[in-house]
């Protein structure tokens, strides 16, 4: 329900109307994959997860080759475990570093061993960063996995000790709400973003809606108070958008049947927007 949410929001008609050319390439359907048994018991719908991430992963490897920006609607956040992994492949074909903003209250940094809850979208950065025990996912081992200190979490606040002690463990960049209130958003993107310059890099970008503060997106299932504001929230995304860097995104987590008439939707289809160079005072905008 999700991409229809968007579709039904206007995320098409916002990018035509910023100039973009769209192509909506329909719904993905997971790969048939046969029997498989979980790793561990507690994992819920372990097998739709390695279906939906082996078919997300090829679209997303030929799409990462450009030049087009595309943009996965999911769809819970183990979407990205299929889109930024073919993302990785494409890049390394490319011969170009990805990098990776996770906008998220939460880390996504489970391992397959480590997750209690058995939510499968707590843990696909932790396969993207190459952590064992994900080999079902691709069917073989993940050869492009990212850099932890090329992936910057910004906007978390809820880290389970397993997960804390694994991301300082791997040396991933995390940019927790506390350091937001602390430095703003403006100066802990930009270092960031002039790394990813630097290194010539690619820039995939993450956005699940539970990074924003639930009293404007209420339409996810594991919201926490304390999010991003609707005006850092446009911030992080104008920012993006003047880089130039951002080579694909993941809009993830929207359950519509928790929204309020389409309010979240239309907040994401506006974010998004402003990440493909909306502005409130009409300078002439760059393109990707
Ligand atoms: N870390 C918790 C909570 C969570 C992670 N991602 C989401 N929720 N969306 C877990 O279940 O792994
Ligand atoms: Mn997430
Ligand atoms: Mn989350």
């Amino acid at each position: 329900m999700g991409p229809d949410a968007y579709r039904t929001a206007g995320l098409a008609e916002t990018l035509e109307a910023l100039g973009h050319a769209v192509a909506d390439h329909g719904n993905i359907r997971p790969l048939d994959i046969g029997e498989l048994t979980p790793p561990n018991p507690v994992l819920k719908n372990y097998k739709a997860y390695v279906a939906w991430t082996r078919a997300l992963h090829a679209k997303a490897a030929e799409l990462g080759e450009g030049p087009v920006v595309p943009i996965y609607l999911g769809g819970d956040h183990a979407l990205a475990a299929g889109t930024v992994s073919g993302q990785a492949k494409a890049a390394a074909e490319l011969g170009r570093p990805l990098f990776v903003l996770w906008l998220d209250a939460h880390s996504d940094f489970h391992t397959l061993d480590s997750t209690g809850s058995g939510n499968l979208h707590g843990t696909p950065l932790a396969f993207l960063c190459g952590l064992p025990g994900f080999d079902d996912l691709l069917g073989a081992p993940f050869e492009h996995t990212l850099k932890p200190e090329n992936v910057e979490i910004l906007g978390v606040r809820s880290i389970d000790d397993a997960e804390r002690k694994l991301l300082l463990d791997h040396g991933v960049g995390v940019s927790d709400m506390r350091r937001v209130d602390e430095a703003g958003i403006h100066n802990l993107l930009k270092p960031f973003l002039d790394r990813v310059k630097a290194a010539n890099g690619l820039l995939h970008v993450s956005l699940d809606v539970d990074f924003l503060d639930p009293s404007i997106a209420p339409a996810v299932g594991t919201t926490v108070p304390g999010g991003a504001t609707f005006r850092e929230a446009h911030l992080v995304m104008e920012m993006l958008h003047d880089s130039g860097l951002v080579t694909s995104l993941d809009l993830v987590e929207l359950n519509p049947f928790l929204d309020e008439r389409g309010k979240t939707a239309r907040l994401m289809v506006e974010l998004t927007g402003s990440l493909f160079g909306r502005r409130v005072f009409d300078r002439p905008t760059r393109s990707f």
